[in-house]
């Protein structure tokens, strides 16, 4: 069953449309249409934006405590429809169903998280320089949250921005990705269902340009005054720019070329089970997953031994299987993984699968799972013998692949794998706590795991990175209050004079 989504849902109405229509397909069968969806033109994230500007107002006079309980509902009403969002999410973008189950509990995680946050939101009072004054700060909502996110956390990573978005009062204009439109609908009518009046969560679908165009139309009518962003270093880095026109500090939460070191004295089958989930779970598609292995020179042939097994051992395919991984999210993912293969050069050995590419009738994988030319299904790829000035080591892959460099000592292994310049995740295996706080110490990435994998973070520790993966801004948690809320202060006299600071300080 398909279904049909216009271009802005959610605020007042009018038509947006571009023209454009975009089916957003299941990518483990592409006969099999999801959803049909309007693409709006620029009009539509700046209408959107007028409409959520008009409903702010009204929603940050709820009192919080009691938008703290529209987000205890939502994260009931998520909970009782664990199963059949967690089934759209699969259908939709091919993410195997255990890990779109682990997607859903992470939005009622937050949800848990920050329906307390409703009765708290404090503020401080602060003792005056001056007798008879009292000084106090206070959480202000920021305004309209505009919040554009990827489709490979369709629904999680959404809900780290909306949800506290919402509790502090904003209003939102939430721009999805449009081959996971679905998915973003039916979480968004969750919202709706919780009490969130429908002009304070508005949802937009418009291509790239328009979603371009409409932010710089919204920011110039002054309707946006926050930015999320979830994508690309590329795309992030041109919010920056546009949004540092309007003196704006965006959240940005841009790619990762992961690192995981695995020392000498790392237990190697644990190494070897959390590069494989980081580097190939999630068909590679998380932007906390493995990139570059930087394994010590002493184990590197037994490590890559261990781990080229496991990888031909992994099943690929139906995502609503027990497969380890199923297919690129979407068309445009495949075409940008084909070319990415051709970063493989003649001094790598290609290991982990027979071939590398599409899996097809006639490229077929020993263990796949389900009708190879229904889908876009890869082989996994392990490639040894990359250096640090190779492509492959440099850029992101957001694909089935990982890369293997050597180290002979931890100094020059921390920094091989900040090379790069991302900074988002980085992990070590190693028995020697003495290595895991030389890592904690040196490494430039924002979120680090000692014996445990690059992908995984958990939703009330502070998320995002570094360098080319973001501006230091910090997604769930306490800490996401600063990106939605700002700091206002409030001085009172009643001293019944003018007293001026700085002043009377010889005098006290
Ligand atoms: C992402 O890929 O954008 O830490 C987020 C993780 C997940 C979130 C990934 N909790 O891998």
């Amino acid at each position: 069953m398909e279904s049909t989504i216009n271009s802005v849902i959610g605020s007042g109405g009018g038509t947006f449309e571009s023209g454009q229509e975009y089916l957003s397909r299941n990518p483990a069968r592409l006969d099999d249409v999801v959803a049909r969806v309007q693409l709006g033109g620029p009009d539509a994230l700046r209408a959107a934006a007028k409409d959520a500007r008009a409903a702010q107002r009204e929603w940050a006079k709820v009192p919080a405590p009691v938008r703290g309980r529209v987000v205890a509902s939502l994260g009931r009403i998520v909970e009782a429809n664990k199963e059949s969002l967690s089934r759209l999410v699969t259908r939709e973008i091919g993410k195997p169903y255990a890990e779109a189950l682990g997607e859903v509990q992470e939005i009622i995680d937050t949800c848990d998280y920050f329906l307390g946050e409703g009765r708290r939101l404090y503020g401080q009072t602060v003792p005056s320089e001056m007798p008879d004054k009292q000084l106090f700060t206070f959480r202000m909502p920021v305004g309209v949250a505009t919040v554009i996110t990827a489709g490979n956390f369709p629904v999680a990573v959404p809900s780290w921005y909306l949800v506290p978005a919402l509790l502090c009062g904003n209003s939102v204009v939430w721009k999805p990705a449009e081959y996971a439109a679905a998915s973003a609908r039916a979480f968004a009518e969750m919202f709706w269902r919780a009490g969130v009046p429908r002009g304070v969560l508005n949802v937009v679908y418009a291509d790239g340009e328009s979603t371009y165009e409409g932010l710089e139309g919204a920011l110039h009518d002054g309707n946006v005054n926050k930015v999320g962003f979830t994508g690309s270093s590329a795309v992030g880095s041109k919010v920056g720019e546009l949004t540092g026109r309007y003196t704006q500090s965006p959240c940005l939460e841009l790619g990762g070329k992961n690192p995981m070191i695995v020392c000498d004295d790392a237990d190697l089958d644990l190494a070897v089970e959390g590069a494989l989930f980081s580097g190939w779970g999630t068909a590679g598609q998380r932007c906390t997953s493995l990139g570059n292995l930087v394994v010590h020179r002493d184990i590197h042939d037994e490590f890559v031994r261990r781990l080229d097994t496991a990888l031909r051992g992994a099943t690929v395919g139906d995502p609503t299987g027990g497969a380890l991984f199923g297919p690129l999210l979407d068309q445009k993912f495949a075409d940008n993984f084909e070319k990415i293969l051709g970063w493989i050069q003649p001094h790598h050995t290609v290991l982990g699968s027979e071939t590398t590419g599409r899996i097809t009738g006639s490229t077929p994988r020993a263990g796949f799972d389900g009708d190879p030319e229904a889908g876009l299904f890869y082989h996994p790829v392990l490639v040894d013998g990359v250096r640090p000035d190779d492509e492959l080591f440099m850029q992101e892959t957001f694909g089935p692949i990982v890369g293997v460099t050597t180290f002979e000592n931890l100094d020059e292994a921390i920094e091989i794998a900040d090379k790069p310049g991302y900074g988002l995740s980085a992990a070590i295996y190693t028995t020697d706590p003495a290595n895991a706080f030389r890592f904690r110490e040196g490494i430039g990435a924002g979120m680090l795991s000692v014996n445990n994998s690059t992908s995984g973070a958990e939703a009330h520790l502070p998320f995002g990175g570094n360098g080319k993966s973001g501006n230091g801004s910090r997604q769930s948690g306490i800490w996401v209050l600063d990106q939605f809320t700002r700091w206002q202060s409030l001085n009172w006299d009643f001293s019944g004079q003018l007293q001026k600071a700085q002043m009377d300080v010889a005098t006290v």
